[in-house]
């Protein structure tokens, strides 16, 4: 998959996709990475990016001129066609239904903002549609472009080396359900032991209390992820024990 990010700060994400498993995709070819600065297409002596805002008020805008010229030149470098996603906290909620949606695109354009914004008519022009991360404040879209990335990454073909555990990965069962528990050696420790049951041999019984774990947990701690209605038999019948 190819992803433009378009940013001020390009080392950024150079820096965050180039380490862990979203550096590994890269190196086998799963991820094609392409930074854009929209410095490097604004005009004049101080190659301006940023102006204030009409009406008044703290912050700066980044500038239509730039941004346009910077966005044709990416589109131009790949025929592929690519939505044009802009990271935002107005944008819509990043779920893992959009993530998996995301990773089976050829190819997407991110656009990080800075400052206060980006100019409204570039926006109504050129974005797909907006991504936000969570209710917080961020100072630009950086950390939303990383994080989809990260996330689009991992879902391509051969990205993770066991091909279980995405599989397995809280959110992607069917259900979107937290993981389980995780456990190594030592057995016994002095902070608790191992429960028997993962060193028992039963693979059935191994299967089954990780399955009740998940559900348990995700009642717990995310009870707005859990759709009662919406579980089997046997996992109502888990989580009731
Ligand atoms: Cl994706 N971008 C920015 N700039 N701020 C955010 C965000 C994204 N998500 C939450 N806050």
């Amino acid at each position: 998959m190819r992803i433009d990010v378009i940013t001020l700060f390009p080392e950024f994400m150079a820096q965050s996709a180039s380490l862990g498993v979203v550096g590994r995709a890269a190196e086998r070819g799963l991820l094609d990475l392409h930074g854009w600065n929209p410095r490097d297409y604004a005009e004049g002596n101080y190659r301006r990016v940023d102006d204030r805002p009409f009406g008044g008020g703290p912050g700066m805008v980044m500038l239509i001129e730039p941004l346009r010229a910077c966005l044709a030149a990416a589109k131009a470098a790949d025929p592929t066609p690519a939505p044009v996603i802009y990271l935002s906290p107005q944008g819509k909620p990043l779920t893992q239904a959009k993530v998996r949606e995301l990773a089976a695109l050829p190819r997407m354009i991110l656009l990080c903002g800075r400052y206060e914004g980006v100019d409204e008519r570039f926006l109504a022009a050129e974005v797909t549609e907006e991504i936000s991360i969570g209710d917080y404040v961020l100072s630009g879209g950086e950390l939303g472009a990383a994080v989809i990335v990260d996330a689009v990454t991992r879902l391509q073909e051969g990205a993770l080396n066991d091909a279980e555990s995405a599989a397995q990965d809280s959110f992607e069962g069917p259900q979107g359900l937290l993981d389980c528990p995780h456990y190594s050696q030592p057995a016994q420790h002095e902070w608790g032991d191992v429960p028997d049951v993962l060193r028992s041999g039963n693979h059935a019984a191994i299967a089954r209390w990780r399955r009740q774990q998940s559900l348990l947990r995700t009642w717990l701690r995310r009870p707005d992820l859990l759709d009662e209605s919406q579980l089997s038999k046997a996992d109502r019948k888990l989580l009731a024990e």
